[in-house]
């Protein structure tokens, strides 16, 4: 087992990664930049080391100076967390050249997984449905055309390095072919620094369901059940659970051994995701796989018992899995929360700040995995992640009902939050009964009233509401009640209130 581990990240995930180096009496070096010089990382870890200014590109994402600190410091092995330099082939690479284990799997396999294309014909070479589209990148507007005739419209436009939904353009119809062509190429071009696409059929409101997949180098694979990430928004994930409330057994029987047979043909060593999307007909086609660890992997390990992050830091020391698939059992239900410093009245922009006071939830079933405390920096220059609110029910119904209190437990002041936005989708009735598809958010925006700041108008109605209701002359106000009744408050009816100067109608309710 590895004496020393440098920790390539920040935040929540590096405190994450450092408890379980604990656990396994295994030292732990964190690195910093100079936004991060008062972080929580720096204390929770054996050795700390200042790599540079504030900017990712200088600090955090800097190959040679992370590996020059690994060095310094004694490190044998260097975990990268999420995000930064987790999926960067030539990081993994100058890790396996300069003899430092990098805990995750190969620079070949991130190589060969980046490359959506070549992941696509590897995964359907070994019998895994793929999504129909083309084999290989489209070099001209005619190929697309081509590809499109053959599979039908409509089609989604994607780019071969991409992955997070930028570079991603639909095209319905043939007229929309030149443009979505022009878009996709440009944005492809300007965030991997390559312009090639390819094409897929369009799947209409999927749900994305992965596997959690943990592998060790001696050629066993098992999965840890899926984890649904339907609820997201502009490719954030906002809330993840699992089970996923569509799954049966048999589905995950079957999910699950294309998932293990996916890692096999990549070779795969260590924990990882393999991504599906699931129509409505519940038919499911590999997507992509995330090689690394994820923000999520909380809701996998509490309806497990399994440590994933221990789990994998054997795995990179050469140990055996500590796990058959016939040990996995999955108890319960767990939803996962991200707590994000953006505002949703403001189209969720971020909001940078210092902390001035913060209480976090807790009880029975609840896990906060944060770097926050009070006084602290949330910088500008980095993820706005600032908490994971995770919590563990009996049930399904159980678990939501445990989000939404310690939602509300949760206060975070000298920032705006994401979580009074998130308890408001843990409120709707269809996320309720588990009908989420990957356009849920975007769809039910309204109904979930994101308009935080109320208009002179609203106000206006407000107070003749209000001023009537006082004087006892209700019904000379006409109120139209939400649609969804359970959400009634006097403000909402207020919002809603029509013709009121004119007086000419009554209550409804
Ligand atoms: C799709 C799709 C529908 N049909 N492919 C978005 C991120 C990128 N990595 C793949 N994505 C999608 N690919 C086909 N053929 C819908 C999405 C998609 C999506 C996928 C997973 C999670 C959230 C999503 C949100 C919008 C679109």
């Amino acid at each position: 087992m590895f004496n020393k581990i440098l920790v390539a990240n920040r935040g929540e995930i590096a405190l994450r990664i450092m408890r379980a180096c604990r656990e396994l009496d295994i030292k732990s070096v964190a690195v910093f930049s100079e936004a991060d010089k008062e972080a929580l990382h720096i204390r929770y870890a054996d050795e700390a080391y200042h790599i540079g200014p504030s900017q990712p590109n200088q600090s955090y994402l800097d190959i040679e100076k992370i590996i020059d600190t690994a060095k310094n410091s004694g490190s044998e092995a260097i975990h990268p967390g999420y995000g930064f330099l987790a999926q960067i082939p030539e990081f993994a690479q100058q890790c396996e050249s300069n003899n430092i284990t990098f805990i995750g799997p190969t620079s070949q396999t991130l190589q060969l997984m980046g490359d959506k294309i070549i992941a696509r014909k590897t995964v359907k070479e070994a019998g895994i449905p793929i999504i129909a589209g083309s084999i290989d990148a489209l070099k001209t507007e005619e190929e697309v055309k081509e590809a499109a005739e053959q599979i039908g419209y409509p089609i989604l436009i994607k780019a071969v390095y991409g992955g997070g939904g930028k570079g991603l353009r639909i095209a319905r119809n043939v007229r929309e072919v030149h443009q979505a062509v022009e878009l996709a190429r440009l944005e492809a071009e300007a965030s991997f620094g390559d312009a090639q696409i390819y094409v897929e059929k369009l799947l209409e409101k999927p749900r994305h369901i992965e596997f959690q997949v943990l592998a060790d180098k001696h050629g066993n694979i098992i999965h840890l059940g899926e984890r649904e990430c339907s609820i997201q928004r502009r490719h954030q994930k906002l809330i993840e659970e699992t089970p996923s409330p569509m799954m049966t057994k048999a589905k995950r029987l079957s999910m699950g051994k294309k998932a293990v047979k996916a890692a096999r043909a990549v070779n795969y060593v260590s924990a990882g995701t393999v991504e599906f999307l699931v129509d409505k007909k519940s038919a499911f086609y590999f997507l992509e796989m995330n090689t690394r660890l994820q923000v999520e992997h909380l809701v996998t390990e509490i309806v497990t018992g399994v440590d994933i992050v221990k789990e994998q830091i054997r795995i990179a020391a050469g140990e055996k899995l500590s796990y058959e698939q016939r040990h996995i059992v999955l108890n319960g239900h767990a939803l996962n929360c991200r707590i994000n410093a953006e505002d949703p009245s403001k189209d969720f922009t971020p909001s940078p700040g210092t902390i001035k006071s913060l209480h976090l939830p807790g009880g029975p079933g609840v896990r906060i995995d944060t770097a926050l405390y009070v006084g602290c920096e949330i910088p500008l220059f980095y993820d706005s992640l600032i908490a994971k609110v995770a919590v563990w029910g009996r049930n399904r119904m159980e678990a939501i009902l445990r989000m939404r209190n310690a939602l509300q437990e949760l206060s975070v002041e000298g920032v705006e939050t994401t979580a009074s936005f998130l308890r408001k989708i843990l409120m709707d009735q269809n996320y309720k009964q588990g009908n989420i598809h990957t356009c849920f958010v975007d769809e039910r925006m309204d109904d979930l009233g994101f308009q935080e700041e109320n208009t002179s108008e609203d106000i206006a109605v407000l107070s003749a509401v209000l001023a009537n209701y006082c004087l006892g002359r209700q019904r000379e106000t006409v109120v139209i009640p939400p649609r969804n009744r359970r959400q009634f408050s006097l403000w909402k009816a207020a919002g809603r209130t029509r013709h009121f100067s004119r007086g000419d109608s009554k209550w409804i309710r």
